[in-house]
């Protein structure tokens, strides 16, 4: 009972801490190099992506330079992003995902 205001303020500022998760977007980058079927194996794998929602990403960033492919956590979106490079250089291509915060 006598505690109820330091219990209050505790809740208060935790809430604080958890309350403003960043999002942050994962961007494919157009190169002159990697095949677009390799491309759309990458986004079906590493992002879940349908064939049309890939295939349309894909294009986008072959046509305008970049396209935005996903919004996670920035943990989620930093290894994801890792992954996709990983999985492309592994095969011999110089497949690039940047992230960047939404906000
Ligand atoms: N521009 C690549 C090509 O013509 C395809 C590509 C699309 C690569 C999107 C990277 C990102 N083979």
């Amino acid at each position: 009972m006598s505690d109820t205001g330091s219990d209050t303020k505790r809740k208060t500022s935790t809430r604080l801490k958890v309350a403003k998760p960043r999002l942050y977007k994962v961007i494919l980058v157009n190169d002159d190099f990697t095949p677009r079927e390799f491309v759309l194996v990458i986004l079906k794998a590493v992002f879940r992506m349908s064939e049309e929602q890939g295939y349309n990403v894909m294009m986008t960033a072959h046509q305008k330079g970049k396209c935005v492919v996903a919004v996670y956590s920035r943990d989620i979106a930093e290894t994801k992003a890792q992954e996709a490079i990983d999985l492309a250089k592994q095969a011999g291509f110089p497949l690039m995902f940047i992230t960047e915060p939404e906000n």
